[in-house]
This record gives structure tokens, sequence and C-alpha cells, in this order.
């Protein structure tokens, strides 16, 4: 009892955690016997660690299951992870990744109910409720952004606008005629918008829109103040992957302090990456997923290269639900740059600090004489660009020295004039390597 029970606990929040435990218990061994009894792959993994599912007793027998990653989809491409006979499964998605084939996905009615479910939640967490109007921007087909949000906004009761990613003029004409309230796309994609806007001569702290529901790429909280001052609207962080459901395994409550994972359908623990040691509440390392009630696929400790941390301390909002920190980073994101660890989310931090940029950059790394070396293309805006020669070059150098600062290492920074860089409608792509390996 004293196990869990302190100062920042109520008795009733106990009973809720309590209660919490044992349910996740129920599905983890209903789910864990359910994939070693219909995915062969799975249950040879089982096997060589001379491991059953009657080995799974409580939470933490967990760490003694094998991991899951992600070639282990490409390995069993397209259906090889499927725990269901196709004729139960009624949807597949498929994630492009940067080589070869794809991976795939599949739900069962059930799933996709629950789907519908984490989703409906996540937007009722980000403050919208079924008089909002729900621009979904993330593109539809294949990608799971688009159907997700879709589904969970009409679970919600609220009135869809299904615009799926591009064709951005055609957004902000419907964002202003129907009344859209809400938006649900990539932090980047919407930055391009807010561009093209006002471009147009639309002010969007004018239209009625008071959300965003960005996710599906790494973000900065600089990036979220310029997007919140700019459009006059609250920014939420959503969180998901293909392989665990899609978008709604954790979102931002009014707090924004922090993803609550939806923990009746997903189980987090974090790993050191290196050596697959679990760590405790509060470190940070890569996050796996354990799927608890997604049938058709079912992934048992998925290593999913997120960065983060569990952040178990009570929340203000009053959800008992434990947190994700903002994803830093992917690990495969990372680069080692002469010996440092440079995260391309530590050089958005630094540029995003100082004013006069737009959220628009590249990261170049190349070799120069056996050395690897970073550039950084950075836009400025126009009022900037058109100034004096002397306000560039102080930028340049206050740029410079703020993301120098922070990662602790020599770059080139340039800028460049505005409309330069290249915009985003889904997922932006801003290291470019060009180096010698
Ligand atoms: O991106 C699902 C999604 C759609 C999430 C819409 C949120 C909103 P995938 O294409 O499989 O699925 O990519 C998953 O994207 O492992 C993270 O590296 C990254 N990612 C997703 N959400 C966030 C976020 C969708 N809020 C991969 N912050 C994940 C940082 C994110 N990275």
């Amino acid at each position: 009892m004293s196990l869990y029970l302190n100062d920042n606990l109520s008795a009733l929040d106990y009973v809720r955690k309590e209660y919490l435990r044992e349910l996740q218990l129920e599905r983890l061994r209903k789910i864990v016997q359910h994939a070693y009894s219909n995915v062969l792959h799975f249950r040879n993994r089982m096997d060589e660690r001379n491991l059953q599912p009657k080995d799974v007793q409580t939470l933490s027998d967990l760490g003694k299951l094998p991991f899951m990653v992600k070639t282990d989809l490409r390995d069993t491409y397209p259906f090889g992870l499927f725990a269901v006979p196709m004729s139960q499964v009624v949807r597949l998605h498929a994630s492009s990744g940067t080589t070869g084939k794809p991976i795939v996905v599949g739900y069962t009615q059930k799933d996709l109910e629950v789907w519908n479910e984490v989703m409906k939640r996540a937007l009722a967490s980000s403050g919208l409720t079924h008089e909002d109007v729900i621009q979904v921007a993330y593109g539809y087909g294949l990608f799971t952004g688009g159907l997700g949000a879709h589904y969970g906004a009409e679970a919600l009761g609220a009135t869809v606008v299904p615009t799926s990613g591009g064709n951005t003029q055609r957004q902000i004409m419907l964002m202003r005629d129907f009344g859209t309230t809400a938006v649900c796309c990539t932090p980047s994609y919407f930055c391009y918008m807010i561009e093209q806007a006002a471009e147009s001569g639309i002010d969007m702290r004018e239209l009625p829109i008071r959300v965003g529901v960005f996710g599906a790429e790494p973000w900065t909280n600089e990036m979220r103040k310029r997007i919140e001052s700019s459009a006059g609207i609250k920014a939420y962080d959503i969180y998901g992957l293909s392989e665990i459901i899609g978008p709604g395994v954790a979102v931002e409550c009014s707090c924004q302090q922090g993803m609550h994972v939806f923990e009746d359908h997903f189980y987090p623990e974090i790993i050191d990456p290196d050596t697959g040691e679990v760590l405790p509440d509060g470190e940070f390392g890569e996050l796996v997923l354990t799927t608890l009630s997604k049938y058709a696929m079912p992934m048992i400790r998925y290593r999913t290269r997120d960065l983060t941390r569990i952040i178990s301390e009570p929340c203000k909002c009053g959800r008992t639900l434990r947190r994700i920190d903002r994803i830093s980073s992917r690990s495969d994101d990372m680069f080692i740059i002469r010996g440092v660890n440079v995260f391309p989310s530590q050089i958005e931090t630094a540029l995003l600090s100082v004013e006069g940029t737009t959220a628009n950059y590249n990261i170049i790394l190349s070799t120069e004489h056996g050395l690897d070396c970073i550039e950084v293309d950075v836009e400025v805006t126009e009022e900037l660009f058109s100034d004096k020669v002397r306000s560039m070059e102080s930028l340049r150098q206050h740029l410079t020295a703020a993301v120098e600062g922070l990662i602790g290492l020599r770059i080139k920074l340039k800028l460049v004039a505005p409309n330069t860089i290249q915009r985003s409608e889904g997922k932006a792509r801003r290291v470019i390597d060009r180096r010698e390996h």
C-alpha cells in the first residue's frame, strides 16, 4: 500500500491507479497469449528464451519478454505479424519509411473502435467538443494521420472537414468560409498555412480557429510559441505511430506539460537504448510500447526509437494517466559530429529563440578535408531581408552564437532569402546528410 500512497496522491487516485494496473495486467496476459498462439515470429522469439505466456504474472514480468523492432515488420512483410485471419482485418495502413518496402499494419473492427476512442479522448484533451469544426489536414490514405483524426473527430460529434494535406490556399479559404475552429496537421504544415494566409492578406488571429492538434514529427516548445502567437491558437502535441495504432497513443492536456499516455491501451516503458535495461520513471531513454488491446497486430515491447521520459507526478489537470515528455528526437535522427551528439531539435530551439527568422531551416551535413561539418541555412523574414546588410550580419552572428552555445560545436550559418527553403505539407525533412561515409 505504501508503495503508491504519498503526499501527492489522494486515496481516490490510489484506487484508480490500482484499478488501472489490474486492468493492464489482465489485458497484457490476454494479448501475450493471443500473440503467442497466433504469430509464429513472436512464438519463436519466446521459445528461444524458454518463455511462455504463463510467465507473465505481474506487470514487471513484461521486462522478460523479447523486444520487437522495425525490422521484424520488414522481415515479415506484408502480413507476417497479423494474429487474426484476413477475413477479420477490416483496414490496412502502411508507413513508407525511407528505404525499401513499407511496413504494413492491420486492424480488426474492434481495433478501430479502440483507435476511435483514444483519438476522441485526444481531441477532448485538446479542449475540443462536439461544437467544434475540425479541419483534418493530415494526409488521408495509407498514412494513419488523416483517417485517425477523422474518425476520432466524428466520434466526438464534431463537424469534420476532411481536407487532407496540400492545396494550401484552398485550405485557408475553407478555414475562413466554414468557420474552422481546430486544425489537425503537422506543425511544419501549419507554419506553411500561416505564411500562405498572410500572403493572401488573412491574419489567422482573426479567424475562428482556436486549437491546433499537431504531431507526426518532432517540434519544439519554441516552435509552439511561434505558432500560438502568430495564429492566436493553443497548439497541442499529439503522439503516435503506425506500428502501435497511429495518432492517439499520447496527447497533451490544457497544462501542456507532457503528453498523457492512454495507458489502458498502450503500456509504456523507457529503456536504455544501448543495453535494453528498463529505466525508472523520470529517466530519459527510448520509449518501448506494448499494445494491450489491439488484436489484428499485437505489438509486444515495440522499440519506437523515440527518445523521451515518463513523467509519473500527478498532473494539474486531474488525469491520473502518466505522461511522456515531448519527444526530443528519434535516436535515428541524432548525428555525431566530431564525437559530439547533436539532435536537430537542439538546433531548432536555438534558432527559434532569436527573432527575425521564419520557422524554415535546413541542416546540411558534409565532409570537408576529412572532417564532418554542419551548415545551417535559415530563412529570414521579408522585413529583415530588405533591411540593411549590417542588421543581417548581426542577426547571423546572433544565431550562430545561439546554436553554437547549445550544441558546443562550431557551425557555418547562412541566412537565405524568404521562400527559398522547401515547405512541407506533411512531415518536414530538415536534415540533408552529404557526408562521405
Ligand atoms: O506519424 C502517426 C501520427 C499521425 C502521429 C498524426 C501524430 C499525428 P508514423 O508515420 O508511423 O505515424 O510515424 C511515427 O513519427 O515514431 C515519431 O518518431 C514521430 N512522431 C509522431 N508524433 C510525434 C510527436 C505517425 N508528437 C513517428 N512528436 C514516431 C515527435 C512524433 N515525433
